[in-house]
């Protein structure tokens, strides 16, 4: 890869630890160790007075300047318009948005701050990488102070559909904020397809040759880079991992969820599957308990809260139901798991639920396939509604509306022979080696870097 240009990565939080851990931050933090730069986010510190950026410890081969946000901001821009109107309207939960007009001018307001201070930083030949719906205005911000550098985004959550983004409050400004980046990724084809869609209809947006977009006056591109995770590194993790870490006997079938306590991951609905599935099967037939862990996210935000409490309701009522005296169906663990043992309880589990109603891509459903042992593996039961489901086709697909249908599918799973286990995993594995997290990285910056600098159609 050339050297001429240094990259610049924003992302909403900063790590703040030298070696990080978590799918995202590795893979960014890989990226700008091996080619130097500079990564720009939030420190996590609240101030009165938030001053500039500065620069935080880590290592000798990229820098890391970090901000810090207001109280006001903190809950205007990040609990208030990204968490409580942009996360839920690109889930496909209008019903869910909490539109308020203060939060509104803080998003913005953090949004032109952000832009400011990465002007002040940013040399000429540099490429910038923004992530993520925290930042859907930056590049149009940075466009307005003159910073003409190529700047790419991408967007880790689903693109919405055309009808909720109208709920949006500025949703005529989607428009120049998306065609001020000079690539536009997102994770799926039906992403970019909903994308297209939006920008066809709703905006001014005209189609040019070799596949860009322009509107107003900047060109762009829109595609899809699903992004991957370090398969060997969690084959390794699993490897190590002691997978007789639960008090389940050997012969007990273990059926998994692994989610950030989040009302797109589907829970509820998982839990009525489950319960669904408990009532199919023979009183005398072999057991299976369910484990759910489900650290906590956003519990600021009321409907964080909510889901919270209705989940632990419904293992209630399913237990109450299903429970015998030496056996509890549903186990659920309300906290983070160091990740060696989140690693050892994908490899002991027969069968993996990850059944969202909306998520980007989900990691948790690759993790899973890659720690499989190759002579055993487990089966992995997967909603159409997860970006995944685009790649992973040896799952089992699921509608994660239809708790009857998901109950049958454990029931199938559960059942399934070694040789189709076996099958299916290999084809999996095969995909999530093509397209792991160093694939990702590259291809997305190959194809920010071939953007033409100069706008030409
Ligand atoms: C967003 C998009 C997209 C979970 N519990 C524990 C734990 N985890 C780890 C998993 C996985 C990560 O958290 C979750 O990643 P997902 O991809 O499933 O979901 P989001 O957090 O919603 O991420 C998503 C992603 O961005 C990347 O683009 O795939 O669609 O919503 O890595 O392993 N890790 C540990 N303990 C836990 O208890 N250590």
């Amino acid at each position: 890869m050339a050297a001429e240009s240094r990259l610049i990565v924003v992302s909403n939080r900063i790590p703040t630890d030298a070696q990080p851990s978590g799918g995202l931050v590795v893979a960014l933090h890989d990226a700008l160790k091996a080619r130097g730069g500079v990564w720009i986010g939030s420190s996590g510190e609240t101030s009165d007075s938030p001053g500039p950026l500065h620069e935080i410890e880590g290592v000798p081969e990229y820098r890391k300047l970090a901000y810090d946000l207001t109280e006001d901001e903190h809950r205007g821009f990040y609990l208030g318009h990204a968490n409580s109107v942009i996360w839920p309207l690109f889930h496909h939960r209008a019903d869910l948005i909490d539109v308020d007009e203060e939060n509104r001018r803080q998003y913005m307001a953090v949004n032109a701050r952000v832009a400011e201070m990465i002007a002040k930083v940013v040399e000429p030949g540099d490429i910038l990488w923004v992530h993520d719906y925290h930042f859907l205005p930056l590049g149009h911000e940075l466009r307005k102070l003159g910073v003409q550098n190529r700047i790419g985004f991408f967007l880790h959550i689903p693109f919405p559909n055309p009808g909720d983004i109208a709920a949006l409050p500025d949703q005529k400004q989607l428009g120049p904020w998306v065609s001020s980046f000079d690539l536009f990724g997102l994770q799926t084809q039906r992403d970019v397809s909903a994308c297209l869609e939006w920008l066809r209809t709703a905006t001014e947006a005209e189609f040019t040759l070799r596949g860009r977009m322009k509107l107003a006056d900047r060109f762009f591109e829109v595609r899809s880079f699903p992004i991957g995770i370090d398969v060997d590194s969690f084959q390794e993790a699993a490897d190590a991992a002691d997978i007789t870490i639960t008090d389940l006997p050997v012969e007990q079938k273990l059926v998994l969820g692994v989610d950030r306590l989040d009302y797109s991951k589907g829970l509820p609905n998982r839990f009525e599957a489950f319960g669904k599935y408990l009532g199919l099967r023979a009183s005398d037939g072999p057991r299976a308990t369910m484990l759910q862990i489900a650290p906590p996210s956003r519990e600021d935000v009321e409907a964080y809260r909510e889901i919270r409490a209705e989940l632990e309701s419904m293992a209630g009522s399913v237990n109450g139901e299903h429970a015998e005296l030496d056996w509890t169906p549903i186990r659920y663990i309300r906290r983070p798991l160091p990740r060696e043992i989140v690693a050892g309880l994908y490899r002991r589990a027969d069968v993996m639920l990850v059944t969202p109603l909306a998520d980007g891509m989900n990691l948790v459903a690759k993790e899973f396939v890659a720690a499989q042992d190759g002579a055993d593996p487990g089966v992995l039961i997967l909603s159409h509604f997860a970006g995944a489901a685009e790649q992973l086709d040896g799952a089992l697909m699921v509608n994660p509306y239809d708790t009857s249908g998901m109950a049958r599918a454990i029931d199938q799973a559960l059942a399934m022979s070694l040789h189709e286990r076996h099958a299916r995993w290999l084809s999996m594995m095969q995909v999530i080696r093509d397209t792991d997290i160093e694939w990702w990285t590259e291809s997305y910056l190959r194809a920010l870097r071939s953007q033409p600098q100069v706008q030409v159609a």
